[in-house]
């Protein structure tokens, strides 16, 4: 475990925090996403220094100090690192969203392998090295996170940095016949053998990782078993493992329980009466399926009438990428095929088949969904855990509900034997799904529920921050982490195959 004099420095290609022009000065608001969700509380609790982009080109001393003085108010020390126009299109537009992004949720037709982006990508990995090594000692933990700065660990070597390094993978890893299409497949694995320790949220990506690293010259030596494994490559020795990232979930479930998310879940059922809710919150992407969801929401009014007027689902599109002229593509399919489902099934003056929310929803109307759903749809073509899923079992405190979830989400190797796991492609089995998930009786629906929170409890995000700190430091790895009567599994992997 980290000692009190070692610093935790984090590392991500945003800092936590968005900082937005205003009438003389800069106004902060917290970042959402995933990565955020998972880091704040952690970093909060244990203090330390959190280094990343401030989301915006304009830089100078006024956003210097509104940076400090966000990082001064969440409790750590904030970082940015300066990047301009060009880097961030070509970096963070480019390299990261229109190459890693598709090709790692195996998505190859989508990717655009622009040389130009390669080079930004370097150039922007050693901008952000050079920020860590100046406040990174020898004896500090940097933890670099996600596909954007994979280069991190290669840059601070370079720069002469003897910190510990450890890099965490929060989207999935692909497999070799994909991976081999990407350029720079070999300098970007030599490059992630730089780290300490190298993570990943399910076997399956640890396991396409290890499977990438034989395509090298190097030679490569697999020891132990287990969650983690060392790997010695060439001259290079780190660790590589698993790690599901998860939620605070007490935090969840107390607030979830307010009256105030109780009331506003009341008001909603009061608004959609005498029918079961269906939900589905994702960011705006393509990687989430939600076009699929509505072709089977659709397919299940078509193929099962007597659910019409009994079923509503409502589904929450969280701007995200707005930049970026697929994602726009993506929103006009999804609106177009809402405006469709609605026309042909509306009732005038009654019942809406699908509501649409294309916005951020405030803490409580999130937490609220949650409550008041009898089914998350969750849905995702590929997904590295996520954490809706997880965030909706938390927030179930009656826990008389039904998650179903893609096999394609990291979530579905921890939550695989409760949920009921269906592939997103396939339209009508997960219309059939849903009308297995609506005639559930009460007392499956509970006994899932709680196997599921049960699960989430146990390995929550503080345990993933141990367990990602611990294999990065123990001396022995035998030792680590017991296995607590799992076989070779913290957290039991389900293979649906
Ligand atoms: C990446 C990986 C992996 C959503 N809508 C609102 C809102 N949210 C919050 C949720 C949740 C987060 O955003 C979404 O997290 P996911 O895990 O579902 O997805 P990504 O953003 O794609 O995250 C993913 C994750 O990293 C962590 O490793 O699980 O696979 O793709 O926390 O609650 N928050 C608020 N309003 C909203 O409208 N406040």
């Amino acid at each position: 475990m980290i000692r009190p004099r070692e610093r935790l420095i984090v590392v991500s290609n945003r800092l936590p925090y968005v900082f937005a022009r205003a009438e003389g000065g800069w106004r902060t608001s917290p970042g959402s996403g995933g990565l955020v969700s998972a880091l704040v509380p952690v970093l909060r609790n244990r203090g330390g220094t959190w280094v990343g982009w401030p989301g915006t080109a304009h830089v100078g001393p006024d956003l210097e100090e509104a940076v400090r003085a966000a990082g001064a108010e969440a409790g750590f020390a904030l970082k940015g690192v300066a990047l301009d126009e060009t880097d961030v299109e070509r970096f963070y537009h480019g390299f990261s969203n229109e190459v890693i992004w598709p090709l790692f949720h195996d998505l190859q037709s989508r990717c655009n392998f622009d040389p130009a982006y390669w080079q930004a990508y370097k150039r922007v990995n050693q901008t952000f090295a050079r920020v860590v090594a100046a406040e990174a000692e020898a004896r500090d933990f940097v933890w670099v996170h996600d596909y954007h700065l994979m280069n991190v660990a290669h840059e601070l070597r370079a720069l002469g940095s003897r910190a510990r390094a450890g890099f965490f993978l929060h989207i999935p890893f692909p497999p070799p016949d994909i991976y081999l299409a990407l350029p720079w497949r070999q300098v970007l694995l030599q490059a992630l053998l730089h780290f300490d320790l190298v993570g990943f949220q399910t076997a399956r990506d640890r396991r396409n990782f290890l499977q990438c690293l034989r395509l090298l010259p190097e030679e490569i030596e697999v020891q132990g078993k287990g969650n983690v494994v060392t790997v010695a490559a060439g001259a290079r020795t780190l660790r590589v493992g698993h790690f599901p990232i998860s939620i605070d979930y007490n935090h969840y479930m107390r607030q979830a329980a307010t009256a105030q998310v109780a009331a506003r879940a009341a008001e909603l059922h009061k608004l959609l009466p005498r029918r079961k809710l269906i939900l589905g919150i994702d960011r705006l992407d393509y990687t989430k399926g939600i076009p699929q969801r509505l072709l089977a929401f659709r397919n299940t009014l078509e193929r099962y009438p007597e659910l019409r007027e009994r079923i509503s689902l409502i589904q929450v599109v969280v701007p995200s990428r707005v930049d970026i002229r697929d994602y726009g593509e993506l929103r006009t399919r999804i609106e177009h095929l809402v405006g469709a489902i609605n026309g042909a099934y509306v009732q005038p003056g009654g019942w809406v088949p699908v509501w649409y929310v294309y916005g951020s929803l405030t803490r409580t109307d999130l937490l609220a969904y949650y409550r008041a759903a009898d089914i998350a749809l969750v849905t995702p073509l590929k997904d590295g855990m996520n954490l809706v899923a997880k965030e909706y079992c938390a927030c179930s405190i009656e826990e008389d509900c039904v998650l179903i979830l893609s096999e394609f989400a990291g979530a579905a190797a921890q939550l695989g034997r409760s949920a009921l796991l269906v592939n997103p492609h396939d339209i009508e089995g997960v219309a059939d799904t849903i009308h297995r998930a609506f005639h559930m009786d009460r007392a499956e629906r509970q006994a899932r529920m709680r196997r599921m929170r049960r699960s989430i409890r146990e390995y929550d995000i503080f345990w993933w921050v141990d367990a990602f700190l611990k294999a990065a430091i123990a001396k022995d790895l035998a030792a680590f982490p017991a296995p607590a009567g799992e076989g070779e599994s913290l957290v039991p992997d389900y293979v649906p195959i």
